[in-house]
Order: C-alpha cells, then sequence, then structure tokens
C-alpha cells in the first residue's frame, strides 16, 4: 500500500492552486501603477503650489520655480510622477522636451489675473498645436 494515497495529492494539489489564485488576485489589484505628469502655464499661476497640496494635503509657502522640479505623489496604488515646469517666460520653451516622456498634462490658469489671460491663451494653443501632446489627457486647471 502506497504511504500517501491519491486523495492526498489532489488535496495538497488544491490547497497549493487555492494558494496560488489567491495570491493572483491580490497581486492584480495590489499592482502599484506608475504615471508621469507635467504640470505647466504662466509664472505664478500656482503650479507648485497645487503640487504641494496634491502631495502634502497643506498649503505650502514656494518660491519660484527656476527650471524643474520634480514629486512624487501617490493616490491609492498610483504613484505620479509632477515634473512642474517653470512658467518663467524665456523657461517656457523647456516644456516641450518633457511631451514624450508624460502620459498626461495639466495646464494651471491663474484666474484672478485678467489681464494675463491673453498671454496664457496663446501657450494653450501652443501647447495644444504641439503634436506630442494630440493623445494625452489635458486637464485645464483653474486657480485661485
Ligand atoms: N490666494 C491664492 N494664492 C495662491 C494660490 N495658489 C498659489 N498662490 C500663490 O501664488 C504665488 C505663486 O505660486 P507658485 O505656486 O509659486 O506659482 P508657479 O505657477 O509655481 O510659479 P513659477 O514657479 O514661477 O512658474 C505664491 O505666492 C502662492 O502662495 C491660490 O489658490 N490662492
Ligand atoms: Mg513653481
Amino acid at each position: 500500500m502506497l504511504a500517501v494515497e491519491v486523495t492526498d495529492i489532489i488535496i495538497i494539489n488544491c490547497f497549493i492552486m487555492g494558494a496560488w489564485m489567491s495570491n493572483f488576485w491580490q497581486n492584480l489589484f495590489d499592482q502599484k501603477q506608475e504615471m508621469r505628469l507635467a504640470i505647466v502655464g504662466l509664472d505664478e499661476a500656482g503650479k507648485t503650489t497645487i503640487l504641494y497640496k496634491m502631495q502634502l494635503d497643506e498649503y505650502v509657502k514656494v518660491s519660484a520655480t527656476v527650471g524643474l522640479n520634480t514629486e512624487d505623489v501617490t493616490i491609492k496604488n498610483v504613484n505620479i510622477k509632477v515634473f512642474d515646469l517653470s512658467g518663467q517666460e524665456k523657461l517656457r520653451k523647456v516644456w516641450t522636451y518633457y511631451y514624450s516622456s508624460i502620459e498626461g498634462i495639466v495646464f494651471v490658469v491663474d484666474c484672478s489675473k485678467v489681464e494675463r489671460l491673453p498671454s496664457a491663451k496663446e501657450e494653450l494653443h501652443s501647447l495644444l498645436a504641439n503634436e506630442e501632446l494630440q493623445s494625452l489627457p489635458l486637464l485645464i486647471f483653474g486657480n485661485k
């Protein structure tokens, strides 16, 4: 007589299969997703302030961004790498360097400065004309 019965083997197999299946579903739903976003707009529109509000859920007093500020923001199981780009006129040409490596873009408009709306519109139009952004989701964020 065999030391281990066939039924024992089936039970052990079912147990292993069950454990594997539960790990599979757990992994599927726990899987961390990564994405990259750029946040652009005129200088002083509030981009960096919005970024820290998203990351820390609090108001942080910030200085004007020179070049780039990169932060990770985690929302549930999604980790978002945010490229917060300077809005100073001379530095806006840098925005285009990031377009090929992002999955979405946020354009921030300071709605309290009516006199700057034409410049914001002009920048938004040149952004919309960029081929690399044609298939990307765009959020226009009215701030202040
Ligand atoms: N009242 C008010 N002030 C805001 C708001 N968002 C930003 N600010 C202020 O606006 C100023 C500019 O904000 P920043 O976040 O530095 O703007 P930015 O778009 O990152 O500017 P650059 O880095 O120069 O491109 C700061 O003094 C902020 O405290 C808002 O929703 N309400
Ligand atoms: Mg900034």
